[in-house]
């Protein structure tokens, strides 16, 4: 059955089902969905989004008007580390959590920490650097950013220094959103700004085919 999803390119959350869909070799459909990006770039610059996430038929789905959103069967899920447990589990617990409790868990809280510590602080540095007229970016909110992500940075440095994945040895569907930021980070910052578990982790993760997905620089830099 094919999955349809609602989304961008160049939305990370997107990002991380395509990645998903890439690893479990999964038919989808993807439907251009946004309100702030489109074709031609974001509309703070004037450009025209895809649009779709304020009909009635999609806030019938995602009430959030947010991307991204699938529908597999009759069944519609929003929130898209909801929508990377549900294909984990659905489609291929083996290969993404060993069939195991625990890699569950464990690939679970990474998942939550790369929302809540890495994504504002690079959703920020991005709209400060990239996707805002220049006119509107704030240096000082940029350069915040920076600091917090370098200090989260270390906290993904010491756990790559205990295992090999981010939840485990082995690769899970923690390592997902994980394997998104830091290849924005790369594409924003240059491999310079890796230090060295990061640097072997990142080297591990771009060689998986499924990578092919998210590896376009333009559907992390596009402004
Ligand atoms: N917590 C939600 C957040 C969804 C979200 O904010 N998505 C962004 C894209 S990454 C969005 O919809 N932006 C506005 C738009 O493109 O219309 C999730 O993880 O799915």
């Amino acid at each position: 059955m094919t999955i349809e999803l609602w989304g961008r390119p160049t939305s990370a959350r997107t990002q991380k089902v395509l990645l998903a869909l890439a690893e479990l070799g999964l038919p989808y459909n993807l439907t251009l969905a946004s309100a702030t990006m489109g074709a031609a770039g974001h509309v703070a610059k004037g450009n025209v989004a895809f649009g779709v996430v304020d009909t009635p038929e999609y806030r019938a789905m995602n009430p959030n008007g947010t991307v991204p959103t699938i529908r597999d069967g009759g069944f519609t899920l929003w929130e898209s580390n909801a929508i990377l447990q549900y294909l984990a589990m659905t489609y291929d617990p083996a290969g993404f959590y060993g069939n195991d409790i625990r890699r569950f868990a464990s690939a679970a809280r990474w998942v939550m920490w790369e929302n809540n510590e890495l994504i504002p602080p690079m959703h920020n540095l991005v709209k400060h650097t990239i996707r805002l007229p220049e006119g509107e970016r704030d240096p000082e909110i940029a350069r915040q950013s920076l600091e917090r992500l370098e200090k989260a940075w270390l906290i993904v440095e010491a756990q790559l220094g205990r295992t090999r994945h981010i939840a485990d040895d082995a690769w899970s569907y923690g390592d997902i959103p994980m394997t998104i930021r830091v290849h924005r980070w790369v594409l924003l910052r240059g491999t310079e700004a890796l230090t060295p578990n990061v640097v072997r982790y990142y080297a591990d993760v771009s060689a998986r085919p499924s990578f092919d997905a998210v590896r376009d620089p333009s559907m992390h830099l596009a402004g």
